[in-house]
């Protein structure tokens, strides 16, 4: 099966109840990607990629779709195979793993529906039919931080990540131990989220000042370096997020034990076929992870899902959508959706998501 066609749609996805609130950035529309690749035997297969804003990470929506136009000549005529595909498109174009991601995903779909299979059982076979998500909150007042901890606590969230970052250190400090007195004994897991933010100076003033709240430092600071300075410092885990660029970074964080886990984005690191070796190396050293993407619809989720249900569950740390932020499905009936803080993984074949395209319009190019 090769591919015959690509074709490359942009569509607004507005924030409901925005703006979204991060440390280095407040968003209030995030503008998707997608893409339509057309099999030489007629079936289609559906990728995403959603950058959250332009500052979040090295990538930007246009970027996206100009590194995909770029690559997509060279694609034509290719067999979907995914280690193939990826070689092909390095051989394109060097890094821009977001974009290659979106034809990772796509590919992934088209090899399950030709096969007749889940794109989980594609990556191995899932361990659940429904996984953990988690809530991640914007940055925002410590009592209204609080309140909403105590909601997603009772709809069923078996973890809270608290963002902060962007304002005086004391008040991220105000935040965290308010937002533990409500979850405290519930069961809730617990990740603060400096995005790149803090200082290394700040990062240790709050470990030493919230001894007693057992939450993980997600990406507290700007770089690899930062981390390694704080490292023997703070006695909180440490989870990288950003900093993990692709799997070279991640073997060097794991095997110099630089880190407890990671914040992982299915797009960041180029799609499924990378997200799979970087699930065994996790598994390999007891490393517990995410299995996320920064935004989108229904066909990212769909991905985030299914590699998400083949995590050793012990070590999944939730499957993070941007879900609860956008109106409507793509797909009415088999859209992803978060029902008390899981989601169930759709049984396919392939994504088990097939998009209504007159929702993108025309696409932005074709192939
Ligand atoms: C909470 N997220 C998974 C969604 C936003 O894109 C940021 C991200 C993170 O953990 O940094
Ligand atoms: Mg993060």
């Amino acid at each position: 099966m090769k591919i015959a066609e690509i074709h490359i749609y942009s569509h607004d996805l507005p924030v409901k109840n925005g703006p979204y609130t991060m440390a280095k950035a407040e968003v209030w529309a995030l503008d998707t990607t997608l893409v339509k690749l057309v099999a030489d035997n007629g079936l289609v297969g559906w990728g995403e990629t959603c950058p959250v804003g332009p500052t979040y990470a090295d990538a930007h929506a246009a970027g996206a779709r100009s590194a995909l136009s770029q690559m997509a000549r060279g694609l034509i005529g290719v067999e979907v195979l995914s280690l193939t595909l990826h070689r092909h498109m390095d051989g394109l174009l060097n890094g821009h793993n977001y974009a290659k991601a979106a034809i990772d995903i796509a590919a992934h779909d088209l090899l399950g529906k030709h096969l007749g299979v889940s794109v989980s059982a594609l990556l191995g076979g899932a361990a659940t039919n429904s996984v953990p998500s988690y809530d991640a909150t914007g940055v925002g007042a410590p009592d209204d931080i609080a309140r909403l901890a105590a909601e997603k606590r009772d709809e069923g969230y078996p973890r809270l990540q608290v963002k902060v970052g962007g304002r005086p250190v004391e008040v991220d400090i105000e935040t965290i131990h308010k937002v533990w007195q409500v979850i405290r004994g519930s069961g809730m897991r617990l990740a603060v989220d400096g995005n790149r933010d803090w200082t290394t100076r700040d990062a240790l003033r709050v470990s030493r000042e919230c001894p007693e709240v057992p939450f993980v430092m997600e990406q507290p600071c700007n770089t690899v370096e930062d981390l390694q300075k704080i490292r023997p410092q703070v006695n909180h885990a440490i989870y990288m997020d950003e900093n993990s660029t692709n799997l070279n970074t991640v073997i060097s964080a794991a095997g110099t034990g630089l880190v407890d886990g990671f914040g992982m984005k299915v797009t960041r690191i180029g799609g499924l076929h990378p997200m799979r070796a970087f699930r065994d190396l996790c598994e390999a050293r007891n490393l517990p992870h995410t299995c996320d993407d920064s935004w989108g619809g229904d066909i990212i989720a769909a991905a985030c899902t299914h590699i998400g249900a083949t995590v050793r569950p012990d070590l999944l740390e939730g499957v993070w959508l941007a879900a609860p932020y956008i109106d409507g499905n793509y797909d009415v009936e088999n859209g992803i959706r978060i029902e008390k803080g899981h989601i169930v993984v759709p049984t396919g074949p392939g994504l088990g998501v097939l998009p209504d395209e007159s929702v993108f319009g025309a696409p932005a190019a074709s192939f």
